[in-house]
C-alpha cells in the first residue's frame, strides 16, 4: 500500500475503514478467512481528501461524496453529504414479525408432500448488516433474481444452484450471486456491495418492515459503500470497483438462433441454416447443445454424427455465412480413456475428497469430475483446451451447468477446493465456480485467438462481466417469464452485467406463437437476442408456426439489425461510464417515484423507452412516459412526458418511444454483421436539435484499446445537420453519411482530417 493510500485507511472501532475514493468505501473485519477478492481485479484508487473528526461517542470520516459516523458500538451509518441518512444502522436486534415457526416434526410432514417452507436465514448468523428499513426506500441490483425489480418486501440466497422448475417470484436463489444491492430514498442513492462469495442471505423487509439486513454463514465482514450524487454514478462506481464489460466484437449483438437437439447431427444443424437463410432472418450464430461432443465429453466432438468430421463442417457453415457456438459443461467425464480426464487425474487438477481422490459425481457423461478452477494452473490448463474449438473456427464458448451442476446430490460443502495460493472448503468458494471457469474460458479465448472472447456463462459471481455474457438460464415458455425478463435483465444491468439476455420464446415447456412474438419483440434491445430451447419441446424457430409469425418475428429481427450500431455505441460507452445498455426507468429518472418499481417498460441507454407487451391477448397498454419530450417511433406523434398514454399494440406491434431530439446510429440490414468496415452511416434524428458521438472500430479485436478507433460528432441545429471526426484512429472511416431529420435527408461525404462535406440533396432512395 502506498503512502497516500495507508493515509485514506483507519482503523475504528476493531474495523479497517478504507476510502478508495470519494464514493467508494470499504468496510472491513478480519475474521480470518482469505481476503483474496475473485470480483475485483484492482481497487480503483482515488487520492481523497478524508476530513476525519474524532467526537467523543462518534468518529465522523467526510469525502466530498459520503459521510460515515461510527459509535463505540461498531455502528456504521452512512450519509450523503447533505445530511441524508442513506444506510442507517438498525438500533435493535433481528426480530421476525408473523413469520411462523415451525418444529423439525411439522417441517418434515409438509416436505412430505413435496412442500418447501422458503428461505429462512438463521436467526443468528456469522456476520450480519442490518439497516434501518424507511418506508419509503426502494432495492434494486443482486443480478438476476426472479420477481419484480423493487426487491423490497422480498428475501434472497445467494448460493449458486441449477435449478430447473418453473421460477417463481418466491425462488430465493438462482444460478448467480452476485451480492451488491442499490437502495433508493426520495432519489437518494447508495449501493452496499458484500464482497463474500459464502452463501449469504438478503431480506429487505420481509422479515420486519422495521429493518433490512444482509447476512453470511461465515467469512470477512468485507463490504463496500457505494455512493454519488445520483444512482447512475452509484452504479458507476459499482463497475469501477468489479470492472467493465470489454467490447464485444460487433457480429454478437446480431441475433443467435439455439436449441438443445439441433447439435445430434451435421444435418439438423446445416438444416437450422438453411431455415434461416431461406426465410431471410438475419442471423450471426448458431449454438451447439452438448449433443456435439463423443459422449458428452469436454473438448471432443462426436466423429459418427458428423462424418465429414467438426472442421469440414465449420467450414460448411462458415460458408453459409453462420458462426456456431459450443457449449462446454463444467463436470469433465470420469474415463481412463479420455486425455482431458487422464491430464487432469495426473496433475490433480479436479476437486478433491479428504483422501486426495477426485471427487466423483454423476452429470451428463456419467460420472464425472469437477475441475478446480480456483487454482491458477487449472485455469490456465483450461484456456488452453479452447484450442480445440477455436482451432475448429469456434467462434464462442457457452459455459453450462457450473454452478456447479450435478444429478447425484450436491456437491459437499467440505470438498477440497483450491483458492489462488491456499485451499479452501467447497463452500467457501462454490459461489465462485462459474466466474473462475469464466476467467479460464476468457482468457484462454483471448490467448489463442487476440480476439474479443465470447463467452457465455449460466453461474456467476460479482465481477463476473469482465469475462463473461450471461444468460437467465432454464426459463419457461409461460407469460410470467416474458414479464420477468424485463426486471431480471435491468437488475442486471445494475448490477454491472450490460451484456446479458433470456432464451427468447422460453426454455422449458411449448412455446405459443403469440408469445414467441411478444417476446422477440420484447427482448429487441436485450444485448444477448438468443432463442432457445429445450429438447423434446416444440420447435420454435421462427417459421415453426405460420405466416404470420414468420413475418413479424423476421420484421423485428430485421428491426434489431437497424440498432446494432446504437448498441454497440452503448458498449463503448459502458468502458467509460459503467452503465448498463438496457436499464430500468429509474435509473435515467431517479426522482420519478413512478418509475421505482416500473416493471414493463425499460430504457436502452438514455434515448429508447420500449414498453413491450407482455401480457397474453393484449393489444392495447397504457405507456408511463417519464418527464421530456418523447416520439413515438413508428408515426414520430410526439407526446409530452409525465403522463400515461394509451397506444395500440396489434401482434406486430412494439410501442417504442424515442427521447425528443435523440439521433441514432440507423445500421443497415444484413443477413450477418458485416465482416468488412462500414462505408456508409445512416443517422435519424427524432427532432430538429439534437447531437450524439458515435463509435466505430474493427469490431473484432483489442486494437481500439490502443487508439484504433473513429468518434464521429453528429449534430443537428435548427433542423441543419453537421459532422466531423472528433477522434480518428481506425483508418477506414466512413466515405458517407446521411442525416435524417424529420424534415428531409442531408448527405455528407468525407473529405479528408476530420471533415465531412455536405453533398447535394438527391432523390432519397433507403437501402
Ligand atoms: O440441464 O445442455 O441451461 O440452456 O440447453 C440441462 C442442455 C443442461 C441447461 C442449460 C440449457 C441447455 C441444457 N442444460
Amino acid at each position: 500500500m502506498l503512502d497516500w493510500q495507508q493515509q485514506q485507511t483507519f482503523s475504528i472501532n476493531g474495523m479497517t475503514i478504507t476510502v478508495i475514493s470519494p464514493g467508494i468505501i470499504r468496510v472491513f473485519q478480519d475474521r480470518g478467512y482469505s481476503v483474496r477478492s475473485k470480483a475485483i481485479a484492482a481497487l480503483p484508487w482515488e487520492k481523497t481528501v478524508v476530513n476525519v473528526t474524532r467526537g467523543k461517542e462518534v468518529t465522523e470520516l467526510r469525502t466530498d461524496t459520503l459521510v460515515l459516523k461510527l459509535d463505540e458500538e461498531g455502528h456504521v451509518d452512512v450519509y450523503d453529504v447533505a445530511g441524508n441518512p442513506l444506510a442507517v444502522d438498525y438500533r435493535g436486534k433481528r426480530a421476525p414479525q408473523g413469520l411462523d415457526k415451525v418444529d423439525q416434526e411439522h417441517r418434515k410432514l409438509v416436505a412430505g408432500e413435496g412442500h418447501s417452507l422458503g428461505a429462512q436465514a438463521p436467526q443468528e448468523a456469522a456476520i450480519t448488516v442490518i439497516k434501518q428499513l424507511t418506508p419509503t426506500v426502494h432495492f434494486y441490483g443482486l443480478g438476476d433474481k426472479t420477481g419484480y425489480l423493487d426487491k423490497r418486501g422480498y428475501a434472497y440466497d445467494n448460493w449458486n444452484v441449477d435449478f430447473s422448475a418453473p421460477q417463481l417470484e418466491i425462488q430465493p436463489n438462482l444460478y448467480k450471486s452476485i451480492p451488491v444491492m442499490f437502495s433508493l430514498d426520495h432519489g437518494h442513492p447508495v449501493g452496499l456491495f458484500f464482497d463474500n462469495p459464502s452463501r449469504s442471505h438478503f431480506d429487505f423487509g420481509r422479515e420486519n418492515p422495521a429493518y433490512y439486513y444482509y447476512s453470511a454463514d461465515e467469512g470477512n465482514l468485507d463490504y463496500y459503500i457505494l455512493g454519488g450524487a445520483t444512482l447512475k454514478e452509484v452504479v458507476a462506481n459499482y463497475t469501477r470497483l468489479t470492472g467493465y464489460t470489454p467490447l464485444p466484437q460487433k457480429w454478437t449483438l446480431g441475433y443467435q438462433q439455439s436449441r438443445w437437439g439441433y447439435s445430434r447431427s451435421a444435418t439438423e444443424m446445416m438444416a437450422v441454416a438453411d431455415g434461416l437463410t431461406k426465410h431471410k432472418i438475419p442471423c450471426d450464430a448458431i449454438h451447439l447443445d452438448i449433443d456435439y461432443m463423443d459422449g458428452y465429453r469436454d473438448f471432443t466432438w462426436d466423429q459418427e454424427k458428423y462424418p465429414e468430421g467438426p472442421r469440414k463442417f465449420v467450414a460448411a457453415m462458415k460458408r453459409k455465412g453462420y458462426r456456431l457456438v459450443t457449449i462446454i459443461d463444467a463436470g469433465v467425464k470420469k474415463d481412463e480413456q479420455y486425455s482431458v480426464y487422464k491430464e487432469g487425474e495426473e496433475h490433480h487438477y479436479f476437486i478433491r475428497n479428504h483422501d486426495g481422490s477426485p471427487y466423483v459425481n454423476t452429470v451428463w457423461p456419467g460420472d464425472a469430475v469437477f475441475p478446480d478452477f480456483g487454482n491458477p494452473v487449472v485455469r490456465q490448463w483450461w484456456g488452453r483446451k479452447q484450442r480445440f474449438l477455436t482451432d475448429l473456427g469456434i467462434a464462442g464458448t457457452w459455459n453450462d451447468m457450473n454452478e456447479p451442476a450435478s444429478f447425484n446430490g450436491p456437491l459437499p460443502l467440505d470438498l477440497e477446493c483450491t483458492d489462488e495460493d491456499t485451499t479452501a472448503p467447497q463452500r467457501q468458494v462454490h459461489n465462485v465456480y462459474g466466474h473462475n471457469m469464466s476467467r479460464a474460458t476468457y482468457e484462454g479465448i483471448k490467448d489463442a485467438t487476440g480476439l474479443r472472447p465470447f463467452v457465455i456463462t449460466r453461474a456467476a459471481y460479482a465481477g463476473t462481466q469482465k469475462y463473461s455474457t450471461v444468460w437467465t438460464g432454464d426459463n419457461r415458455s409461460i407469460w410470467p417469464h416474458l414479464q420477468w425478463a424485463i426486471p431480471q435483465l435491468c437488475n442486471l444491468g445494475l448490477s454491472g452485467f450490460p451484456f446479458c439476455g433470456t432464451d427468447i420464446g422460453g426454455f422449458a415447456s411449448d412455446t405459443t406463437p403469440e408469445l414467441l412474438v411478444r417476446w422477440i419483440e420484447a427482448a429487441l434491445f436485450s444485448p444477448l437476442y438468443r432463442n432457445h430451447s429445450e429438447l423434446g419441446t416444440r420447435h420454435q424457430e421462427p417459421w415453426a408456426f405460420d405466416d404470420q409469425t414468420l413475418r413479424i418475428y423476421r420484421q423485428y429481427v430485421r428491426l434489431r439489425y437497424r440498432f446494432i450500431p446504437y448498441l454497440y455505441d452503448l458498449f463503448a460507452q459502458h468502458q467509460k461510464t459503467g452503465l448498463p445498455v438496457m436499464r430500468p426507468v429509474i435509473l435515467n429518472y431517479p426522482d420519478d417515484e413512478r418509475a421505482a418499481n416500473l416493471n414493463d417498460e425499460y430504457m436502452v441507454g438514455d434515448d429508447l423507452l420500449v414498453a413491450p407487451v407482455v401480457v397474453k391477448a393484449q393489444r392495447r397498454r397504457l405507456v408511463y412516459l417519464p418527464a421530456g419530450e418523447w416520439v413515438d417511433f413508428w408515426n414520430n406523434r410526439e407526446y409530452a412526458g409525465n403522463q400515461d398514454i394509451v397506444v395500440d399494440a396489434p401482434l406486430e406491434r412494439l410501442p417504442l418511444f424515442v427521447r425528443k431530439n435523440a439521433v441514432i446510429p440507423w445500421g443497415r440490414v444484413t443477413m450477418h454483421v458485416a465482416a468488412t468496415p462500414d462505408k456508409q452511416m445512416r443517422f435519424r434524428v427524432f427532432g430538429n436539435n439534437g447531437t450524439t458521438v458515435h463509435y466505430q472500430d474493427n469490431g473484432r479485436d483489442f486494437k481500439y484499446q490502443k487508439g484504433e478507433y473513429n468518434l464521429y460528432q453528429v449534430t443537428v441545429t435548427v433542423g441543419q445537420a453537421t459532422v466531423k471526426l472528433k477522434h480518428h484512429g481506425y483508418a477506414p472511416c466512413y466515405q458517407e453519411v446521411a442525416v435524417e431529420t424529420m424534415m428531409g435527408v442531408q448527405r455528407f461525404r468525407y473529405a479528408g482530417q476530420e471533415q465531412y462535406v455536405a453533398v447535394k440533396e438527391e432523390a432519397e432512395n433507403e437501402e
